[in-house]
């Protein structure tokens, strides 16, 4: 399995959950710029929709966007607990926050990434994201560790990436003191840790 990524990006989720599943893959880091992955494969003809992550398959088969993909991890590796079972409201909760985090959280950092941006546009994107920062600490303020309660969840790599995207665009994360735990709680796993490593994110 090979997985398309750009570092520190939101294809770092799907990087930490092969990691916490064990399985065999390598990372394939894209250029976007060129528009090749470094071992030199025409991007365009991977994930013609142009971003990470993609995850190609044994049979060759890529699977993008990435709630997709980290369910899809989870669902092959279900001795590793990385999801709840199908059908189940504990699943559709899953669901809910990764939705919550690719189309409300994501995107309003998104505007913080461009470079076309105005000054005025990035104060707008921040306020914009504080208001979800805020909801996000509400959410995370009765759990016991993770957003499904005791156990790790691919939500919880999800949202672990898009919350320290704060670190990169001037948002201090100190005024939500719940994220500020979880983030800490999850850097400290060590798939999560040998994922960034091996990103170039941390020494
Ligand atoms: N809908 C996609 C969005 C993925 C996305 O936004 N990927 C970004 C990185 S977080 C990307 O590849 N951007 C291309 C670039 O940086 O040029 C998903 O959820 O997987």
């Amino acid at each position: 399995m090979k997985l398309f990524i750009k570092p520190g990006s939101c294809s770092l989720a799907s990087h930490i959950a092969l990691r916490e599943v064990g399985a065999a893959f390598e990372i394939d880091p894209v250029d976007f710029e060129t528009g090749k992955s470094q071992s030199g494969a025409d991007y365009n003809t991977i994930n013609p929709k142009g971003y990470v992550p993609a995850l190609q398959l044994g049979n060759g088969e890529v699977l993008t966007e990435g709630a997709s993909v980290l369910q899809y991890i989870a669902d092959q590796h279900p001795a590793s607990n990385l999801t709840p079972a199908s059908g189940t409201i504990m699943r559709a909760r899953l669901q809910e926050y990764l939705n919550y985090t690719s189309s409300e959280l994501h995107k309003a950092f998104s505007p913080l990434f461009f470079a076309g941006t105005s000054d005025a546009g990035k104060e707008k994107a921040k306020t914009n994201v504080a208001k979800k920062l805020d909801y996000v600490n509400t959410l995370l303020e009765d759990k016991a560790a993770y957003l499904l309660g005791h156990d790790f969840s691919v939500a919880d790599a999800y949202l672990f990436v898009v919350c320290n995207w704060a670190n990169f665009v001037g948002i201090d994360l100190k005024a939500w003191p719940n994220i500020v735990s979880f983030s800490k709680r999850v850097s400290e796993r060590p798939a999560v840790h040998a994922a960034m490593k091996a990103e170039g994110l941390i020494g």
